[in-house]
């Protein structure tokens, strides 16, 4: 029987969907799961003549693959990664490739890249991003390790993600972790990005009392926006027109107020504090949605402590002024995203390629936008950090940031939280600030730890003894 290019584990339906992809492409696949009738059941349900080989135990996954061996986990992130990289060593021999396609921390990417290379075998994290459907039609991939494995499998993954104009959405990122980081950023930009669009919907239901179809007709007029038109905007419409059938109301009414998470965007708050990165965009998305998780709590607080009642009626106006709020957020978010990647790539020796991660982000992902072709150039002709204050995009913010302002105020009037909004507002107001009172913070530290300052009006390291003249 022909021997197959790549094996992948795991047939959970973003495994199968990229099992697909892959054997569309010309590739033979061979197809194994932890649970056989899993893979018996793709096999039966989903596969039409696709060059694909379910494989029903371990020995015989890897007997149907080509040397050198390339197998792809697509497995749940956690022990189940690193239960299969030890189960595949026995069979696996010098120069076979192990890739971890799951939402892995990096750290633990670092960690299993030593093992698999103490067997002398060469390992890739990779990020893939576009949910089930990206799997099949094209995600976006973010590969990352040894670069002689990417050169095993560079024209299998260039063949099956997504395309963009200047290429596919695949590149060799850098060593190490690096390929989960950059997911994990891209995760991180993605929460602060649906965060604010949820803040939207709820200042136009909460304020003007709109329902879900008007809303969506707002959203539609977002998505023709260049500077909006998105996935996530684009996906957002979809969502709010729907209807369910059976109670014939929009579904998202119907839905709990509940946000969950995985941790991508947990990890990338984390590793923006521990780098002294300002990702307050990011962070307050990871706060609202742990927030939102206290739905009794809320509901029993809402009972005593009330919220303005008052509303407004709506007029088309403030159409442009939610989108350029909307669009601010999202280069905020971007921003922040971009400089913990900047700042990641020399504290962790990935060397990365900026410009090419934009590009890479332009098809196939959940972040995918036109905004991303316009930071692609600006990061290919300036350096400027943050993003937002490059010359491609200073007179965006100066010209928007009244529209920001704007619907925060909006939102403080009317009680409404806008973690994300008022976040980004902070930041570029922070940033455009050449002083900030963080004389006043240094005074208090040193009244009552002693820890010095330092003067604008002379050299030197200064302590005072606060308490003579200032009590
Ligand atoms: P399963 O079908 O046998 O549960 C997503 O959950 C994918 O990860 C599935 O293919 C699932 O296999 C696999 N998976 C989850 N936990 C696992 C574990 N501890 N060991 C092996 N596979 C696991």
């Amino acid at each position: 029987m022909e021997s197959c290019a790549i094996g992948i584990i795991g047939m959970a339906v973003m495994g199968q969907n990229f099992a697909l992809n892959i054997a569309r492409k010309g590739f033979r696949v061979a197809v194994f799961n932890r649970t056989p009738k899993r893979t018996q059941e793709f096999y039966q349900t989903r596969v039409k003549g696709e060059p694909i080989r379910p494989t029903y135990d371990l020995s015989e996954f890897v007997r149907a693959l080509e040397r050198p061996r390339k197998v792809l986990l697509m497995v749940k992130a956690g022990e189940a990664v690193d239960e299969f990289i030890k189960a595949l060593f026995p069979f696996l021999e010098k120069g076979d490739l192990i890739i971890d396609g799951g939402n892995s921390f990096f750290r633990d990417t670092d960690r299993r890249l030593k093992e698999v290379e103490s067997q002398k075998l060469l390992f890739l994290g990779m990020g893939i991003s576009g949910g089930e459907y990206g799997a099949l039609y094209g995600p976006s991939l973010m590969p990352g390790g040894h670069k002689e494995g990417y050169e095993l499998v560079q024209d299998i993954l260039e063949k099956a993600a997504a395309q963009v104009d200047d290429g596919p959405c695949c590149t060799y990122l850098g060593p190490g972790s690096c390929g989960h980081f950059v997911k994990m950023v891209h995760n991180g930009i993605e929460y602060a990005f649906m965060e604010a669009i949820a803040e939207i919907y709820d200042l136009l239901r909460k304020v003007f009392g709109l329902q879900a179809e008007a809303i969506a007709e707002i959203f539609s007029t977002f998505n023709a926006l260049p500077h909006l038109n998105s996935y996530l905007v684009e996906i957002t419409e979809k969502v709010l027109r729907y209807r369910d059938s059976e109670a014939g109301e929009p579904l998202v009414d119907l839905i709990l107020d509940a946000a969950e998470q995985k941790g991508t965007g947990k990890w990338t708050a984390q590793v923006a504090l521990d780098l002294g990165i300002p990702t307050p965009t990011i962070t307050h998305s990871v706060v609202a949605r742990s927030l939102s998780s206290f739905k009794n709590e809320r509901t029993r607080i809402a009972q005593y402590l009330s919220s303005p009642s008052k509303t407004l009626s709506w007029s088309p106006d403030l159409l442009i002024p939610l989108a350029d709020a909307l669009y601010l957020a999202e280069l905020a978010a971007f921003s922040e995203g971009f400089h913990l990647l900047c700042e990641a790539s020399q504290a962790f020796n990935y060397n990365l390629n900026l410009p090419e991660i934009a590009r890479i982000w332009k098809g196939g992902c959940i972040l995918r936008a036109l905004l991303l072709e316009r930071i692609q150039k600006a990061l290919l002709t300036d350096d400027v950090f943050p993003l937002f204050a490059t010359q491609e995009f200073r007179r965006d913010v100066e010209e928007k940031l009244p529209a920001l302002r704007k619907v925060c105020t909006l939102g403080m009037e009317y009680g409404v939280p806008l973690p994300a909004l008022s976040s980004a507002l902070a930041y570029f107001d922070s940033w455009r600030s050449a002083s900030l009172p963080a004389n006043l913070i240094q005074a208090q530290r040193d009244y009552f730890g002693a820890h010095t300052y330092r003067r604008i009006d002379k050299e030197g390291v200064f302590h005072t003894e606060w308490g003579v003249n200032g009590l």
